[in-house]
């Protein structure tokens, strides 16, 4: 397999919404020893990392480097809107851990100018030896780069590429032909094998805590050429992942860990709590699509 498969890791939380590092560990490994998957994307959405103060931030990418060690790949998402706490993380990640490749959130909020976009990127890989992944998410930030920003973001050599969580294919198309040689991870999960079609390098997503063996059979069938198998797999995922979404994306994947007998603990205030009704649909969606 010559494209890449990351999960999006989840954090697992306490009742009280404090750091369950047991839990969080237990998702880690079982990432990469069940999983088997290329990286791991740490601190990202699914990580819950914008509801979190910095010293939670800098002890769940220490749980992960601790526990992966150098098994997998690891991105660590050090974006926020405040600029020297993401320049903080930048540091700490990788002049104290040793991560290799950072990635930042589009500041989101304020509507910031292109320019100040620009700046923040250029500030926050300016000081640590390492290469940055810029993390769109349009649909939640608010924030839609057009591709002259790309290339203006890319004249950074340390920008390497973007994790891209967006429908727009016409731009994901522009993106692949104009910079062949950045690296392009796709975060929508559903939308897989179209994105997989234009030639991304991989991929990045929430869903691949509990499916990365079809994801991994989907980018199979995809190199090899079978274009039916590939797609036959992506109906069959998004018959999961409409179920997942249905009844509460993050509570949901972790109760399906939890089925897998991994901690995965709780999601973190506001987000709510599973109630039972929420239990029983994850566990029938275990028993249907995961056992
Ligand atoms: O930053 C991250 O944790 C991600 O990789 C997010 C990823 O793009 C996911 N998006 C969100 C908002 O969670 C997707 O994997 C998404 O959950 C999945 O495609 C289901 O819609």
């Amino acid at each position: 397999m010559t494209k890449k498969l990351y999960s999006a890791l989840l954090t697992s939380f306490n009742a009280d919404g404090t750091v369950n590092e047991k839990g969080t560990r237990e998702i880690v490994r079982h990432n990469i020893d069940v999983n088997h998957v290329d990286g791991l994307y740490v601190g990202g959405s699914t990580g819950e990392n914008f509801m979190l103060q910095t010293a939670t931030k800098k002890r769940i990418f220490e749980i992960v480097k601790d526990e992966a060690g150098d098994d997998v790949d690891l991105i660590a998402q050090v974006g926020s809107i405040d600029l020297q706490e993401a320049k903080e993380l930048a540091n700490y990640v990788v002049n104290d851990l040793g991560y290799k490749t950072i990635s930042a959130v589009t500041p989101f909020y304020y509507n910031f100018s292109f320019p100040e976009i620009k700046y923040y990127y250029d500030e926050i890989v300016k000081d640590v030896n390492a290469n940055l992944i810029v993390y769109s998410i349009p649909a939640l930030t608010g924030v839609s780069l057009s591709l002259d920003n790309f290339a203006k973001l890319f004249e950074n050599p340390k920008i390497i590429g973007v994790k891209y969580t967006n429908a727009d294919f016409f731009l994901l198309e522009r993106l692949r032909n104009r910079f062949p040689d950045k690296k392009i991870l796709f975060g929508t999960d559903e939308m897989l094998l179209p994105a997989l079609s234009l030639g991304v390098d991989g991929a990045i997503g929430s869903t691949y805590n509990v499916n990365a063996a079809r994801a991994k059979a989907e980018i199979e069938a995809f190199e090899a050429g079978n274009m039916q198998k590939a797609l036959d797999i992506q109906h069959e995922t998004n018959d999961l992942i409409s179920a997942i979404l249905g009844n509460g994306l993050y509570q949901t994947i972790k109760l399906l860990l939890q089925d897998m007998g991994v901690e995965a603990g709780y999601t973190k205030e506001p987000m709510h709590k599973p109630t039972p009704e929420m239990k029983t649909t994850a566990s029938e969606i275990y028993a249907k699509f995961l056992k």
